[in-house]
């Protein structure tokens, strides 16, 4: 098996295999460890403008068209977004020619499969498994969607990891000289700012664990908006100087921003005056302007302000203190802005350490947790103990008790007892909308089906299991209906159902609602009384509704259409390889029947093919720029026909001589 971890940014993605024995992080068909999201998606071109590609749509999973965070993006993209008819968001694109309406799910699955066949390219053979990382502050519906994109790309996400976390895991896996379990962990804080949002947590680590004490975020600070404060400096600066609308023309305002980006970088590793310039910009003018790092301090100070907030909730739902952090370790491309560092570096009052690849860590962190996942290889035991950004809850008839409470740990599942006699309805729900970055709170609903009374008319006792699973994704995983049963009856066969001996007090008289967490009682124990009766337990089918997610029927026709798209590039691959194949031979002979094949064939022949060359060559720039694989693969035949017999000749006579040399020197 394969081990693989992938680091889907929203600018950047990062591949990261194990490789005899190490982590490596791959690099893609250009000799590049990085893969921009913009260099892949130019598969995608965008109607609206169709020089540019389809991008930035990260932000995007599991939402509906109306969605604010939807219509947000929408205004700054080069490509337009419309609904499907269930109302989720798909982007307009144009693709192999044809308009088509993609669904996030597709586009991430398009990207998924090129970073699949560079981790096959590298490790020479067919990647399957693999580890995917996501934003700590991804919802329900939005982790949904990722996996969802991973299985159309036919692969199979073994886990998704939150970003830090994955960074955890790179930082503490090397480490051999960590506090032994029993004593005071270390405390690390990690701190990631990409180019579309910021996260942080706080980690404590022992010999062989690592357990996120809090997470924290703001999903709407990254790189992007530092790009965007230059864009609205600039843009304003032009309108008064050069009497220029910028915004009113998406392929300017494109070229601004990728300029306003390289300034950015730039003056992380300078102070002094920077000079802006674009030929050609718009209307044919040129345009030009400077800025310098104190300057540009100024038009971001909000946002650096803002870095504060989440390193203040990560730090008091720790609950450490700033003198017990042993580490405070900044990943991400944003870190490398000077001011943001400096905001990081006085929060904790101290240096922040870049001991890790800001840009790998990610990858190589889902490599490794991809490698601990896999039969296959030997890791280093380390166990990973993550938490719950968002409360959930559960609610059922009128009541709802908050099952997973913020920052509980992850993942985790709790049974909770209910007495019914007929089926019924359960919903889990986010209980603090305010705090989610994601306007629908409910999760889903989850039918229990097929309970009924006892014998007795007494309501039966169900068990529900309800998880949070390692991808952070909610699910109820099993109901089972406890049943009475006589003692005829559990003498004799009862089939597949469990029969367990239990006290009557078990649970018989727990409240409706009561939860057991990880099969122990959260409550009081038990109070064991002596009288034994028989029971069945007996598994009850769940019908669940989750409230955002690609229907399972809509799902496998992109697994499919997903494969047919392979398929097709495959197709057009061969194609313009045959294309190009007719093309070289064209030279290839011209050049040779110039050169050395002139006398191996008569001046008639020569003549012939000359033309046959001559003609194909229009073709090519005609009617045959664009023809099926198989006319390419015809047209080549009839060059090699007349071309084979010469290039042997040529080949029969540069042979004969040596083979007399050799002859001769046998002698
Ligand atoms: P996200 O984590 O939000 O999904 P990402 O992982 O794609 O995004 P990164 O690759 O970590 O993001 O970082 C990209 C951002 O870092 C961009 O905004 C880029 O301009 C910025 N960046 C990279 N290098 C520098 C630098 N030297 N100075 C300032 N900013 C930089
Ligand atoms: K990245
Ligand atoms: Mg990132």
């Amino acid at each position: 098996m394969a081990v693989v971890g992938f680091d889907l940014g929203f600018q950047n993605c990062y591949i990261a295999v194990v490789k005899s024995g190490g982590i490596e992080t791959v690099a893609n068909e250009f000799t590049d460890r990085c893969t921009p999201i913009i260099s892949v998606c130019n598969l995608f071109q965008a109607i609206t403008n169709p020089a540019s590609t389809v991008c930035n749509f990260k932000r995007l999973h599991g939402r509906l068209f109306e969605d604010a965070v939807v219509q947000a993006e929408r205004a700054n993209l080069p490509y337009d977004l419309a609904p499907l008819c269930d109302g989720r968001v798909s982007a307009k694109v144009v693709y192999l020619e044809k308009e088509h309406q993609f669904t996030i799910e597709q586009i991430t699955a398009m990207l998924l499969t090129k970073m699949k066949e560079t981790a096959e390219a590298s490790l020479q053979k067919k990647v399957v498994e693999c580890v995917i990382s996501i934003p700590s502050f991804f919802t329900d519906s939005e982790r949904r969607s990722v996996l969802d994109a991973a299985k159309i790309a036919g692969l199979n996400c073994l886990r998704l990891m939150n970003d830090t976390s994955a960074v955890a895991l790179s930082y503490g896996i090397y480490k051999q000289d960590l506090p032994d379990p029993e004593e005071k962990p270390r405390i690390v804080f990690f701190v990631d700012m990409g180019h579309s949002a910021f996260q942080v947590s706080a980690c404590a680590f022992n010999k062989g664990k690592l357990k996120v004490l809090s997470t924290a975020f703001d999903p709407y600070l990254g790189g992007r908006d530092f790009d965007q404060r230059l864009v609205e400096h600039f843009c304003a600066e032009f309108k008064s100087k050069y009497k220029l609308d910028v915004k009113s023309r998406v392929r300017a305002l494109l070229r601004l921003q990728q300029e306003c980006e390289k300034l950015k970088k730039l003056m992380s590793s300078n102070s002094t005056d920077i000079p802006l310039n674009i030929e050609c910009f718009m209307d044919d003018k040129d345009v030009s302007g400077k800025m310098n790092r104190a300057k540009f301090e100024e038009l971001c100070a909000d946002l650096i302000e803002r870095v504060t907030v989440p390193l203040v909730a990560a730090l008091e739902q720790a609950q450490v203190q700033l003198q017990d952090i042993n580490a405070v370790e900044i990943v991400g491309g944003a870190t490398r802005i000077p001011a943001v560092k400096a905001q990081i570096s006085k929060f904790f009052r101290r240096d922040v350490s870049t001991t890790l690849n800001a840009d790998e860590a990610v990858a190589r962190g889902c490599a490794l947790q991809c490698a601990m996942l896999s039969p296959a290889f030997k890791v280093r035991d380390f166990c990973i103990t993550d938490v719950i950004p968002f409360p959930i809850s559960l609610s059922w008839s009128s009541e709802a008790d908050e099952i997973f409470g913020k920052n509980h740990p992850s993942p985790s599942s709790k049974v909770i007892t209910f007495h019914r006699n007929k089926p019924f309805v359960l919903e889990a729900f986010y209980s603090d909308p305010g705090s989610l970055p994601f306007p629908e709170a409910k999760i889903g609903e989850y039918k229990v089906q097929n309970v009924q009374a006892q014998d007795n008319a007494e309501k039966s006792k169900v068990k529900v299991k309800v998880q949070v699973n390692a991808s952070g994704i909610m699910d109820v995983t099993s109901a089972t209906m406890v049943m009475r049963v006589s003692a005829a009856d559990a003498d004799g066969d009862l089939g597949e159902n469990t029969i367990e001996e239990v006290s009557t007090q078990d649970g018989l008289d727990e409240a409706d609602g009561q939860v057991r967490q990880n099969g122990e009682f959260s409550g009081q124990p038990p109070n064991a009384k002596k009288a034994k009766m028989k029971v069945k337990h007996v598994g009850l089918p769940i019908e669940e509704k989750i409230t955002l997610q690609l229907p399972k029927d809509h799902l496998n026709t992109l697994i499919e259409l997903e494969g047919q798209m392979i398929q097709q590039d495959q197709q057009e691959k061969e194609r313009n390889n045959a294309k190009n194949a007719v093309e070289e031979n064209v030279y290839f002979y011209r050049h040779k029947l110039e050169g050395p094949y002139q006398t191996f064939l008569s001046t008639n022949e020569q003549q012939k093919f000359f033309e046959l060359l001559n003609l194909t060559e229009t073709w090519l720039y005609e009617e045959g720029a664009d023809q099926d694989k198989q006319t390419y693969l015809h047209k080549l035949a009839e060059i090699h026909k007349l071309g084979m017999p010469v290039k042997d000749r040529y080949q029969e006579s540069v042979k004969r001589p040596k083979l007399f040399e050799q002859l001769l020197s046998k002698i």
